[in-house]
C-alpha cells in the first residue's frame, strides 16, 4: 500500500486483517460435521441448496479494500469467487414465484449474523460470493467457506460464514440480529456516502464506535487463542 493512499472520509488503514464484528458473534464454532450448505429462501423451491451448482458458475477475481464502519480499513485484500449477480440470475431467479419482484436481499451467517442489501446494490460489480482470500481458500477468521463480499459497503455488509440468501419485497422482513440495535444498520451501508447508521450523522456513529474498537479487537484475540488450544 503505498503510503499516500487517502482512506475514505473518516477511516484510517491499519496493518493488521483480523477476525472482527459483533461481540455477541465472537463465541461461534462451526459444525464441521455437516456438508456446508448454501440455502435460498423466498423462491418456490423448498430449501433451494445452491453451493453446489456455485462451481460452475464464472470465477472472479478482485483486489479492494476493507472498510469497517468502525473507522478501521484494511488495504488491498484479494478476493476471489463468484459474482452475486451470477448468483442471482443463473440460480435464483429461475425459482422466483411467477410476478414476484423482491427487492431485498437478506444475508444470514451460520452464526445468526444478519443483514440486508437492496437487491440493486446487491447486483453491482463487485458484489460476490467468495471461497478464496489472498491465494487461498477464505480462513475461518474471514469467514470460511463462503462470505459475501461487498468492496463499496462498509464491513458489517460483507457477511461470513453465509448460510441463506433470502429474497424479500420490503425492508420490514428481516431485522438486524438482536439485542443490536436497527440504529447500527443503515439499508444501503455505502462507504463513499458513509452510510453508517440509521437516523444519526456519520460523525456521530464514529464517536459512538470509538471507545468499542479495541475491546471488540481483543475479545476476538482472545477467543481465537482459546481455539487454537482446543
Ligand atoms: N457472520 C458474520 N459476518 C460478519 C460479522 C459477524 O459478526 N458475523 N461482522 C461484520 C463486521 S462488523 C465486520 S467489520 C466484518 C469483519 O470481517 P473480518 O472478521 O474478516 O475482519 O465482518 C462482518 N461480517
Ligand atoms: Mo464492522
Amino acid at each position: 500500500m503505498s503510503d499516500k493512499r487517502q482512506p475514505p472520509h473518516g477511516q484510517r488503514y491499519i496493518t493488521h486483517f483480523e477476525r472482527f464484528g459483533l461481540p455477541t458473534f465472537a463465541f461461534y464454532k462451526p459444525d464441521e460435521s455437516k456438508p456446508w450448505q448454501l440455502t435460498v429462501k423466498g423462491t418456490t423451491a423448498a430449501n433451494l441448496d445452491i453451493k453446489p451448482q456455485l462451481a460452475a458458475l464464472p470465477r472472479q477475481h478482485q483486489t479492494a479494500d476493507f472498510h469497517c464502519v468502525t473507522s478501521w480499513s484494511y488495504a488491498d485484500v484479494s478476493w476471489a469467487g463468484v459474482a452475486f449477480a451470477d448468483v442471482y440470475n443463473q440460480l435464483i431467479k429461475p425459482h422466483l414465484p411467477e410476478g414476484n419482484s423482491p427487492n431485498i436481499v437478506v444475508f444470514r451467517g451460520d452464526d445468526s449474523y444478519v443483514t440486508s442489501l437492496p437487491l440493486e446494490d446487491a447486483l453491482a460489480d463487485g458484489v460476490m460470493i467468495a471461497d478464496e482470500m489472498n491465494g487461498a481458500p477464505i480462513h475461518f477468521d474471514h469467514g470460511a467457506p463462503l462470505r459475501l463480499v461487498a468492496p463499496k459497503h462498509y464491513g458489517y455488509k460483507n457477511v461470513k460464514h453465509l448460510r441463506t440468501i433470502e429474497l424479500a419485497d420490503s425492508e420490514g422482513a428481516y431485522t438486524f440480529p438482536k439485542p443490536w440495535p436497527r440504529l447500527m444498520e443503515h439499508p444501503r451501508g455505502r462507504v463513499d456516502y458513509q452510510e453508517r447508521g440509521r437516523h444519526l450523522p456519520p460523525w456521530l456513529f464514529r464517536w459512538l464506535y470509538l471507545p468499542i474498537v479495541w475491546p471488540t479487537r481483543l475479545l476476538f484475540r482472545q477467543v481465537a487463542k482459546g481455539r487454537r488450544s482446543d
